[in-house]
């Protein structure tokens, strides 16, 4: 079987036609990988079947590349305009369209029965994780060498780091939740807190107590509450107080909750981008309960004494308190603090396995003890049955030289007063419950920040419920089981219950469990903006989504206006549909998306129906002498809708053996010369600005050229007696041959 010479495009167009793809099935995924919608460019990545007649076709062609181009086959295969992206292999290559989502454009090669399969080229990225140089770990100039180990993913060596590295891809906190702070003030100028603390105020009435020369006052800045032994010893208010220098406990309580993040300079927090309410109620040697709780009653919005607070806090930090039972000052404020919705977290202490201090074991807030990176409970902390859930709260493993695991946070060198902003490390300790308790605080702000209406019993019963279960091996068999609190400490011991509360905290899971339920998105493109009467538009939504978790439906629906009239031409509840325009005007098409819960999401196409252009072909003559030519002018031919015609293809679609193309056959006009006595028939077709295109047929006829009748002149008269007889002889002798092929 012998064929006339086909490009390889047009050969492989011979070939079966793919069925049409059936609509699928609306597609849970997760919000994160949700597409852009509508009018992006589809990039999709085809690999062809080995034994398929597209690499058949291509392997047999003479000038077969080693690498597949096939957009001009598959193009015409599946009526999408396709063009050629860069090869992959000798069986694949990308694909590009436009007009499409690259999911739609996916589906609809997938359903060529010579394509093994054909996915979206996705763009991949580095894991999100922050920029700041102290947060990941194998340190190599900083200590510790884990970097802020407890906010990453936990794992076998890491077993209670809090996860909030997972958290932020669903929520890096918002400005609009406030976290007080209620502690020794802060260093505003640390430049990882710059920008993250309001101004807060200064609770501590004590002068002496408050070191900063007054009582009261508006500026809670941290001036330092070193004591010295001199001080001890002549001053009866330090007469039983613990010597020692400057701890900016509030600068480091601070950084953890919400330290700058993502800035490019030293550490991150769990909170990430909520703002943090510096309340100064602690001093040299501590701090009174009448300033604690003043300050606690003002930082949730409950009192303006001395002045309005204008950033009121939906978490309340105190990483502070001491021995004793839970008093009726403290069972009051936190009262009216959790009926206002204010959430109160509380350390549970450092007293070495006693009992849970004061204010963490009063009702209502959530008590905090600290666990080692292996989950069991570090031998400082406090524990007991008001304990809510634990968290990190930092331990060194060495007895001697760097600290291995402490909790990496924002501090200053001074020893006394102020001096250099830096960094808690492996020799500048930030080790204690007071750690634990911001970690949670901060993770109750992010579960604000995507569910603001959360009660605080709400906020601690999610906090337990999403904790992992403590770990019960690990440690060595040495270590014993947690046991109620006793006037015995009690070391590292394996977590229970009753002694941890419910389990380490899972920042993730916590955010998690309060996200609100996410919309479906309903991204839909139209193969054209600009369809023409009588020619299908094809709609396409494969890139909808809907919750995890969550199935879905379609329901395309169609406004029309100015004239126009449309109607679909396939079902309207698949992820793709088929419009058909039928008058001019404009076409509202709108895809609305709905989940199982009822949730929904609607958007919409416009698109500006015209009439397709008009091909048309004026010959000079419908007769041509065979050697001579006709001229075909088509620079008649029109377009509606302000568009134009952009281009011309002339062809003959019959009868080519009498006559063919002088010149060029893509110009508004062409050239036809005969070439024998038959009948030709030439084709225009013209292609609009919006790609439509219309064709028009002009049937030429082809004259036998004139013979000179005996020796004389050349040309015209009609034929010679010779001529016939030689004619006939010639037709003859074909029908002999022709009769002789078939015997
Ligand atoms: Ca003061
Ligand atoms: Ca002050
Ligand atoms: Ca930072």
């Amino acid at each position: 079987m012998r064929h006339p010479l086909l490009t390889l495009a047009a050969l492989c167009a011979l070939l079966a036609p793919p069925t049409l793809h059936a609509p699928h099935a609306l597609a849970a995924t997760p919000a994160a990988q949700a597409t852009a919608p509508a009018a992006k460019a589809a990039r999709v990545i085809v690999m062809y079947k080995s034994g398929g007649a597209l690499m058949r076709a291509l392997s047999a062609h003479p000038a077969s590349p080693r690498y597949p181009q096939l957009a001009a086959t598959l193009s015409q295969r599946t009526g999408i305009a396709l063009t050629d992206g860069h090869p992959i292999s000798e069986r694949s290559q990308v694909v590009f369209a436009k007009g499409l989502s690259s999911a739609g454009l996916a589906a609809r090669l997938a359903a060529d029965p010579d394509v093994e399969f054909a996915e979206p080229d996705q763009r991949r990225h580095i894991r999100s994780i922050p920029n700041d140089p102290l947060y990941p770990g194998n340190q190599i100039s900083a200590t510790p060498t884990v970097g802020q180990w407890y906010l990453r993913p936990p794992n076998s060596v890491n077993v209670s780091a809090i996860n909030a590295e997972t958290a932020w891809t669903t929520t890096t906190g918002t400005s609009s939740v406030v976290v007080a702070v209620l502690d020794t003030g802060v260093r505003f100028d640390h430049p990882d807190l710059v920008g993250k603390l309001y101004t807060g105020y200064d609770f501590i009435s004590d002068t002496v107590t408050a070191n900063d020369g007054n009582g009261r006052d508006a500026d809670a800045s941290d001036p330092g509450d070193w004591v010295t032994q001199a001080e001890v010893d002549s001053d009866p208010t330090f007469k039983d107080c613990d010597v020692g220098d400057s701890s900016w406990h509030g600068t480091q309580v601070a950084g953890l909750v919400g330290a700058a993040t993502n800035n490019g300079i030293g550490m991150a927090s769990v909170g990430r981008n909520v703002m943090i309410l510096p309340v100064r109620v602690l001093g040299k040697c501590g701090g009174f309960d009448s300033d604690i709780i003043a300050g606690m009653l003002w930082a949730g919005g409950l009192s303006s004494n001395p002045v309005a607070n204008s950033h009121p806090a939906k978490v309340l930090n105190l990483s502070l308190g001491s021995a004793g039972s839970c008093t009726a000052s403290y069972t009051n404020a936190i009262s009216q603090l959790t009926a206002a919705g204010v959430t109160v977290v509380i350390s549970a202490g450092n007293a070495e396995g006693l009992a849970v201090d004061t204010p963490a074991n009063c009702s209502g807030v959530i008590a905090v003890a600290g666990v080692r990176h292996i989950g069991t409970k570090v031998g400082f902390s406090s524990l007991g049955p008001e304990v809510a859930l634990s968290a990190p709260a930092g331990n060194c493993i060495n007895l001697s030289g760097a600290c291995l695991n402490p909790l990496l946070t924002t501090t200053n060198t001074g020893t006394t007063v102020p001096a250099t902003n830096t960094y808690s490390d492996s020799f500048r300790l930030s080790l204690g419950t007071s750690f634990s308790a911001p970690l949670v605080a901060g993770t109750a702000g992010l579960m604000l920040s995507v569910k603001p209406a959360l009660t605080p019993a709400q906020v601690k019963s999610t906090l337990q419920s999403t904790a992992r279960a403590f770990p019960t091996s690990g440690a060595g068999a040495t270590i014993p089981v947690c046991q109620a609190p006793s006037s015995t400490t009690q070391d590292e011991c394996y977590c229970t219950t009753s002694t941890c509360g419910a389990g380490l905290l899972d920042t993730a899971a916590a955010v998690a469990a309060v996200a609100p339920p996410l919309a479906p998105t309903a991204p839909l493109s139209a193969s054209t903006a600009n369809p023409s009467v009588g020619v299908p538009v094809s709609l396409e939504a494969s890139d909808a989504t809907v919750a995890a978790g969550r199935s879905g439906t379609y329901l395309w629906t169609l406004a029309t206006s100015g004239g126009a009239t449309a109607s679909f031409t396939s079902a309207v509840n698949g992820s793709t549909a088929t419009l058909l325009p039928t008058a001019p005007g404009t076409v509202t098409v709108t895809l609305t998306v709905t989940d199982d819960l009822g949730v929904q999401t609607a958007a919409s196409t416009m698109l500006t129906i015209s009439n397709p252009p008009t091909a048309v072909i004026v010959p000079s003559s419908a007769t041509v002498v065979a050697g001579d030519s006709v001229s075909l002018d088509g620079s008649t031919s029109s377009a509606v809708g302000g568009r134009s015609i952009a281009q011309y293809a002339w062809t003959i679609s019959s009868g080519a053996s009498f006559g063919s193309f002088l010149g060029a056959t893509n110009a508004s006009t062409a050239a036809l010369q005969g070439t024998a006595a038959g009948t030709v028939v030439v084709t225009l077709t013209v292609t609009d600005s919006a790609g439509v295109q219309s064709t028009a047929n002009s049937t030429i006829t082809v004259t036998a050229a004139p013979v000179s009748s005996g020796g004389g002149g050349g040309g015209g008269g009609a034929l010679g007696l010779p001529w016939l007889i030689a004619l006939a002889a010639a037709v003859v002798a074909v029908r002999v041959n022709r009769r002789r092929l078939r015997d």
